[in-house]
Formats: structure tokens, C-alpha cells, sequence
């Protein structure tokens, strides 16, 4: 989730238009991340309060306002101690807009301005209190409440340091954070904390740094104000430092940094950086450990992957438990879908759903008709978007239409959509874009917040549709006693499966061993049967647009009538065979094709030994409730395509004919 950027320089001389310019590229450097909007905060001219400029679009966008807002001299002059703030934003509440654009204040006075990463859960409830209060809300967003609490905690804690204020914050909020804070109150200081999104500091001293660690305070302790502190001895008093969300926006600066921890928060008073926890558990350090970066700037912004797509995969442990973040509530087994909890007894009263996307996103529809058919015990109806429209396909107004889109953007979808709303129909978005005119159009919705998607074939943008679908077909059934056992089963597999796809992940070399064998065909046929045919078409995709190869998603079912005359000892043929509801069948279509000399990848379970005695090249995965098993066997399909593809020597992120978002019918 987006970019956060601060740069603190201490007893060190540099204007605000040369503040603004490290900003600004420091935000250039987490471009490559996704943003849809921007904005910096710095002090006035004369020290005494705080200006912001915000926009929506690209960095350049941003870069051009300031020129224009920041031209008067007294932003050339020289200043020996400030800190600016700066952030990329990948909206997931309020659209993309200037007012929604961090940083967010807690007043007119600009009092406390924060940049924020991630999602607040329980910012209602924290809105809800301010608002009690006198707080009056500006933004659609759930940040704005940080920069108002860290406010009202001031207001009501007079004696409380800064950091101090941050801290008390950070224990009232639920959900994932990166945070950044400046004050007008607290001049010179900055507070940055995290929880679950990624925040470093990078140090820059004239001289070498004296420590190599920086000690970690437990509870109240108050580092002393000079630098000669035992906290951060530095041998003189000059000092910058970077808060940033990767080292790709620090490493031109410095290479010493700290990655901080979860809950660490990070504050530099009088140029004094210090790391405090409130809570200290047996196994917690001493101290956090300044480290020397290695890497090069191109080779950070990708982390140590070689291609976005390829970070994407990777990152889908992580993706999948953003999806549920704040919604699924394991302890309590139970589901909030905030976007959409009020149309629930709406839904429930529809004639059918209608689940409605293009490529990658139609296949999660079909990953999880059976399961929403199985919840919902409604007819289910899946289209691909630009077929619907060919059809003029009969729409009513107790109809519910699902629109599934990463982008928000495709054209065939939004026709789609409107073609719906015409009619009357209840919309529901799907996406992974707030602002998007899909998620706009729609009535209500779900964001899938994995995150943005950079690489064109979608990878963890499929598994956070997947697993949305799965959540609303949890909520819909949660009040049907008779799906209670199986409502259960499913959350207790939703507990494991970032687990799983970590393990999944292991076969990352086997799977390149594999697409040794496979890269110089010319086809490759892709079977399976039942919750796993989504996966056949989802990886027969994949393998077309990142290889150039042909292939073909083959319902195992269909085989003897007429794709088998395809198959003889030479043709590539991957088959799915999980031991599932259609596992009799699968193996019959796995002798069928064995018996005609084929010799099958077989992705099984694990230590399934009578599957994998058919082939001497199996993929085994961990064992997951059928309506899940999609999500396991896709991840060797994501990794094989990217294999071949390498090998093949194809642009993996932007592979050719191709565009991220197909905005045009
Ligand atoms: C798949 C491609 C492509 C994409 C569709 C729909 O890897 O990215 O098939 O899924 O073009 O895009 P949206 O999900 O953005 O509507
Ligand atoms: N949840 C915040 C917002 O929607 C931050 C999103 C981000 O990570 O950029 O503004």
C-alpha cells in the first residue's frame, strides 16, 4: 500500500524548495508501487505553522504544484533544522480526490499533520468518538482520524512529549499502519511508527556513526535532549534522517538504515533518533540494528525479485491476509463486510446472482460459483462481461449483478455494468481500485485491498477476488444453521491458507525445473474438474500472455468428447487431481490420458502416493477445504508461467499487445 516519504534534517542548512525537491523525488522512488494521489507537508516561511499541497494523479502532478505554490523567496532561504512529510496514496477509503490526499490535519491550524500507509479498522469507532467531541471531519478516509486523535490526546495530556502523544494514539487503533507525524507544537520533531506496513529510517552523517545499533526504550523513558545522548551518539551535532516505506527512496541518500518492528516507534527530538516499544516481551532485542544497504536503487524497488509479477506471487501470503484484515474475525468466526452489510437482506431476497468480469477476473467468478451456489443457495450466473453485452442477456430488477475488476476500469466490464443499472439491478464492485469507475457506478462493493498490482498478468489481484467471493458467500449463509459445520471448516482453512501459500511458494524450484522441460513446446493443455477448472482457464491464461504458447484450459469432464484425439506422448499436458468430491473422475480423465502415452505434470496433494505413481513429475500442495483448493493449485500455474516466460526471454511485467487495464470495448 502506497508510499511514505519524510525527510528531517538537523543543524544542517537546507531551504524548503530544497526539502521539497527531496520529497518530491523521494516519492519518484516509491512510484512503482502504485499511487493514485499525493501530497507534502512543510513549514511556513516563518516556522510558525504548517503548509500542505496535495493533488490527485502522478508525482509529476504534485512536483508541478509546488513549483507553482512554492516560488517566493522566502523558500529559498537556508534553514538549519526541519522536517517535510510526503506520500503516495493508494486509496482504500474515500475515492481519489485532493481532499482525501494525505497528509491529513487534525485542524484548521494544522496542528498535527500525518501520512499514513495501510487501513485503520476501527476508524469508525475512533470517528465516531471524536466526533463526540467537536471534531469535524474534512476527509472520506480513515487516516484522518490519527491526525485528530494524536489532537485530542494533546489537548487532554498537556505534559505528554510527542512521541508520547503518537504512542497513545497507535494503542487506540486497530489494523495495518505505516505512520508519519509532524507537529507546528513540536517543531523539529518527528514521531513514525508501523504495524504491519514496512517503514525504515535512513541515517546521514558527516562521519561515520559512532554505533552500529540504537538501543530500544521500553515504557516511559525519555531520551535526554542532547545528541550526545548514549541513545544515538553521534560525534557531531549534524544530522538527516529519511523515514521511508523501502530503501529504494533512501539508498541514494544513505546506505545505514533501520528497519523498524511492529509497534517500534521511532521519534528524533533535537536530533536525537530514538525507538521505543510500550510493551516489552521476553524475546524482544535490546536494540535495533542499523544495517548497510547493498542492494542498488532499481534492484530495491522490485525488493529481491526480478519482476513486479514475480514480487506479486510472493507477496499473495501477505495479499490474501490484507483481503481479510478487519473482516474476518477468527475468534469469533464471524464476517463484516462493511461495503456491502447494509444491501445484505436485499441480496438475500434477489432472483439470482450474476457475477460479471473479463480474463483473470471472470475466472474468479468461476473459481467460486460452486461455493456461492453451495452458501447462498441462489441460481448463479457467470459471464464474461463483453459475451453479456453481445447477448443483450434479459436483466430484472431483483436481479444482483457482481462486477469483478482489479482495475475498475475495463471498458467491457463498465458497459456491462451500465447495461445492468439500466435495468434496475442491484450492482456490487469488486475491485482493487477505490475511485475506479466501477467501484463509483456501483451501488455497494467490496475493495479486495491487495494492494496495487503492477505487473499486467494479474496473480494476487485472482487470489483477493477469490478470497472476497469466499466472504461474501461466509456472510451470506451465516445466519443457516445447516451451513454452520461447513461455514466453519471454511473460516478454520481461511486461518491457515497464507501458511499454505507460503508452503506452496517452497516449489518455486521444482516448478523451474519443470518449465525446463516445457518452455520449447508449442502447447500446453491444462485439466481439472469441479473447484478446479477455474484454475485450468486462470493458468492457461497466464500461460498465453506471459509466453507467447499456446494453451488451454480443458474441463477434465469434457475430455473424451473430443480433446483427446489432442493427446499422444509428445503433447504437454499439466492435470490437477485433488482428492475432492470429482477425485474418482479426475483420475479416470488421468488414465485416459496416460493410456494414450501421455505423461502429465500432475499437481496433487501431499503424499497423495496413488496419484502420483501416474507421472514421475507431480507438484504436491498442502491439503485445504475443496472450495480453497483453487487458490493453492493457481500459485504453481503463476510460478510455471513466469518460468517459461523468463526462459522464453518475454517481458514479464508488460508482456506484448497487453495493457494493465483494457479501457477500450
Ligand atoms: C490477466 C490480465 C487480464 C485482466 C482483464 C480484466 O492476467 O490482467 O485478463 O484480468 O483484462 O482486468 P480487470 O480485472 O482490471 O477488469
Ligand atoms: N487507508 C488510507 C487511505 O485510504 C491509506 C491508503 C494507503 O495505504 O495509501 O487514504
Amino acid at each position: 500500500m502506497c508510499g511514505i516519504f519524510a525527510y528531517l534534517n538537523y543543524l544542517t542548512p537546507k531551504s524548503r524548495l530544497e526539502v521539497l525537491d527531496l520529497l518530491v523525488t523521494g516519492l519518484k522512488r516509491l512510484e512503482y508501487r502504485g499511487y493514485d494521489s499525493t501530497g507534502v507537508a512543510i513549514d511556513s516561511p516563518d516556522s510558525k505553522n504548517i503548509v500542505m499541497v496535495k493533488r490527485t494523479g502522478k508525482v509529476k502532478v504534485l512536483e508541478d504544484a509546488i513549483l507553482e505554490h512554492f516560488s517566493g523567496g522566502e523558500y529559498s532561504e537556508p534553514v538549519m533544522t526541519h522536517i517535510g512529510i510526503a506520500h503516495t496514496r493508494w486509496a482504500t477509503h474515500g475515492v481519489p480526490c485532493e481532499r482525501n490526499s494525505h497528509p491529513h490535519r487534525s485542524d484548521e491550524g494544522n496542528g498535527f499533520v500525518v501520512v499514513h500507509n495501510g487501513i485503520i479498522t476501527n476508524y469508525n469507532d475512533v470517528k465516531t468518538f471524536l466526533a463526540k467531541r467537536g471534531y469535524e471531519f474534512e476527509s472520506d478516509t480513515d487516516t484522518e482520524v490519527f491526525a485528530k486523535l494524536v489532537h485530542h490526546l494533546w489537548k487532554t495530556h498537556p505534559t505528554y512529549s510527542f512521541r508520547e502523544l503518537v504512542e497513545q494514539a497507535i494503542l487506540q487503533v486497530e489494523g495495518a499502519f505505516a505512520i508519519a507525524v509532524k507537529s507546528k507544537h513540536f517543531p523539529g520533531e518527528c514521531v513514525a511508527s508501523r504495524r504491519s506496513s514496512p517503514l525504515l529510517v535512513g541515517i546521514k552523517t558527516k562521519t561515520r556513526l559512532a554505533t552500529d545499533h540504537i538501543p530500544i526504550l521500553y515504557g516511559k523513558v525519555l531520551p535526554r535532549s542532547d545528541s550526545t545522548s548514549e541513545f544515538m551518539p553521534l560525534e557531531e551535532k549534524e544530522v538527516e534522517y529519511f523515514f521511508a516505506s523501502d530503501a529504494s527512496a533512501v539508498i541514494e541518500h544513505t546506505n545505514r538504515v533501520i528497519y523498524l518492528e511492529d509497534d517500534d516507534v521511532a521519534a528524533v527530538r533535537d536530533g536525537t533518533l530514538s525507538i521505543h516499544r510500550l510493551k516489552k516481551s521476553l524475546d524482544d532485542p535490546h536494540a535495533r540494528e542499523i544495517t548497510t544497504l547493498k542492494m542498488e536503487i532499481q534492484q530495491i524497488m522490485k525488493g529481491n525479485y526480478d519482476y513486479f509479477m514475480q514480487k506479486e506471487i510472493f507477496e499473495q501470503p501477505d495479499s490474501v491476509v490484507n483481503t481479510m484484515r478487519g473482516r474476518v474475525r477468527f475468534d469469533g468466526n464471524a464476517i463484516v463486510l462493511g461495503g456491502i452489510k447494509d444491501y445484505i437482506p436485499e441480496i438475500k431476497r434477489c432472483r439470482r446472482l450474476m457475477l460479471i468480469g473479463c480474463g483473470t477476473s471472470y475466472h474468479s467468478a468461476v473459481a467460486t460459483r460452486q461455493l456461492l451456489e453451495e452458501l447462498t443457495e441462489l441460481p448463479v450466473m457467470v459471464e464474461l462481461a463483453s459475451d453479456f453485452l453481445d447477448r443483450n442477456t434479459p436483466i430484472f430488477r431483483d436481479d444482483v449483478c457482481f462486477f469483478i475488476s482489479q482495475s475498475g476500469e475495463t471498458a467491457d466490464t463498465l458497459m456491462a455494468l451500465r447495461y445492468c443499472k439500466q435495468r434496475g439491478a442491484l450492482i456490487v464492485g469488486i475491485t482493487n481500485t477505490v475511485g475506479s469507475s466501477i467501484c463509483r457506478e456501483s451501488h455497494c462493493g467490496v475493495h479486495i485491498n491487495a494492494g496495487p498490482e503492477i505487473g499486467v498478468a494479474s496473480t494476487k489481484a485472482y487470489t483477493s477476488q477469490f478470497i472476497s467471493l469466499v466472504m461474501f458467500a461466509l456472510v451470506m449463509s451465516e445466519d443457516r444453521l445447516s451451513l454452520q459445520q461447513r461455514r466453519l471448516e471454511i473460516l478454520q482453512a481461511l486461518s491457515n491458507l497464507a501458511d499454505q501459500i507460503r508452503e506452496v511458494l517452497k516449489l518455486d524450484s521444482k516448478v523451474q525445473e519443470l518449465a525446463k522441460d516445457l518452455y520449447q513446446h508449442k502447447s500446453l493443455l491444462i485439466m481439472g474438474r469441479g473447484y478446479n477448472f477455474a484454475t485450468c482457464l486462470e493458468g492457461a491464461l497466464k500461460v498465453k500472455e506471459l509466453t507467447y504458447m499456446h494453451s488451454e484450459g480443458i474441463m477434465a469432464g469434457e475430455l473424451k468428447h473430443g480433446p483427446l484425439a489432442l493427446v499422444d506422448g509428445s503433447m504437454p499436458v499439466l492435470m490437477i487431481v485433488l482428492r475432492d468430491p470429482v477425485y474418482v473422475k479426475c483420475m479416470n480423465a488421468l488414465q485416459q490420458v496416460t493410456s494414450r502415452k501421455g505423461c502429465p505434470v500432475i499437481i496433487c496433494e501431499e503424499g497423495d502416493e496413488e496419484t502420483k505413481a501416474f507421472s514421475s513429475r507431480h507438484l504436491e500442495i498442502p491439503r485445504t477445504v475443496d472450495c480453497l483448493q483453487g487458490i493453492l493449485t493457481v500459485i504453481p500455474m503463476q510460478l510455471l508461467s513466469y518460468h517459461i516466460a523468463v526462459l522464453r526471454g518475454c517481458d514479464v511485467d508488460c508482456p506484448r499487445n497487453l495493457a494493465k487495464s483494457v479501457t477500450v470495448e
